[in-house]
């Protein structure tokens, strides 16, 4: 009995959530500006930079493109502010932006103290060294004594910090705001390190060195960096559309889903593939998208690996622990339903 009128409780909270889900003002004014506007970095190759066509590319790019497809129905709808680590939270607190998808640690202190949320992971990182090979350093605990270029405002500039002071090593550092200059300074010789995401130095060492073969990345990862999206405190309707959209392209990997075969996907029986595609149950109506928000981000902007594979791949990333969980990675999503 009492669990009969529990699952009864369970049934009609279930239809009015269903019913009362309306869109938050981030999605209204979106909708109404008919874009979205997103905060990415200045240019990190994989990440965010735009391509010899002045298109911006990366798979923090590619998540603003997804949450365009969910609610707008067209990944093209994104326009781009490019933020420095100093100004990228100001931007979302002000309103500038809507979503903040620029290689961003999700950390206790920002999750709390900048009024605002992070959505989820998109990326699993951590802080490495990289150095000349004509140094032939061949691991951190050398380091002592040297200038190390690093920019600030970011979790970069404390581990470091940290990381000197557990050794008890002294070092030197050389703290530059704008991405050309921190590297222009490490290639110059002005330091003798350069530190930040692992992911940060393999792209920069791929995409910005004369010749990539005279730079070492050290073995030593010293922290732990998950990069996610984040939005505004307030707004918990768009808190919602992002987590998902970010969770749909993860999914839609575990399912097999690509921008390639979603349409002939979305005519099999499959139950967990109708309710993604929206053509069974109503997670559209309650996320208030469109039945299609799914099938519209895979079409568009294909899945999680897909995206990985376009914009990282190339740059020599492997997939490590931003592999599916089922396949010995972390990377994991909810189930949608
Ligand atoms: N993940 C770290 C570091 C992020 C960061 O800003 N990294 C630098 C070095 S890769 C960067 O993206 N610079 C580009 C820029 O300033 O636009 C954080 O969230 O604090």
């Amino acid at each position: 009995m009492v669990k009969t009128s529990l699952c009864i409780s369970g049934l009609v909270f279930a239809l009015f959530t269903a019913v009362i889900a309306h869109a938050g003002p981030t999605a209204n004014a979106a909708i109404k500006k008919g874009f979205i506007q997103c905060g990415v970095n200045t240019g990190l190759a994989g990440f965010a930079q735009p391509d010899s066509k002045g298109e911006w590319r990366g798979i923090d790019v590619d998540l603003c493109r997804a949450v365009a497809a969910a609610l707008l129905g067209d990944a093209r709808k994104v326009r781009y502010t490019p933020l420095t680590a100093q100004q990228r939270f100001t931007a979302l607190q002000s309103g500038e932006v809507d979503i903040l998808a620029r290689n961003t640690t999700w950390t206790l202190t920002r999750d709390t103290s900048l009024g605002l949320n992070f959505v989820g992971i998109n990326f699993y990182d951590g802080q490495g060294f990289m150095v000349t090979k004509k140094r032939n350093v061949k691991s951190a605990a050398q380091l002592g004594g040297a200038a190390v270029c690093v920019q600030p405002g970011t979790t970069t500039e404390l581990n470091l910090a940290d990381y000197f002071r557990s050794k008890n090593m002294k070092f030197k550092p050389v703290v530059i705001e704008k991405l050309e200059e921190v590297l222009n300074a490490y290639f110059t010789g002005r330091c003798d390190v350069y530190t930040t995401d692992v992911s940060g130095l393999i792209a920069a060492r791929a995409s910005r060195a004369a010749n990539p073969a005279d730079h070492v990345i050290l073995p030593e990862v010293i922290s732990k960096e998950p990069f996610g999206p984040a939005v505004r405190h307030g707004d918990d309707h768009w808190l919602d559309v992002v987590k998902w959209s970010l969770f749909a392209t993860i999914e839609a990997e575990e399912l097999q889903l690509t921008s390639k075969n979603v349409e002939q996907q979305a005519k099999t029986a499959n139950p967990v593939i109708q309710r993604f595609v929206g053509a069974k149950g109503e997670v559209g109506k309650m996320l208030g998208l469109d039945s299609r928000w799914a099938y519209n981000i895979i079409k568009q902007v294909g899945n999680y690996g897909e995206s990985f594979e376009r914009h990282l791949t190339p740059l020599g990333l492997d997939r490590g622990i931003n592999k599916l969980w089922n396949r010995g990675g972390l990377m994991y999503a909810p189930p949608i339903r």
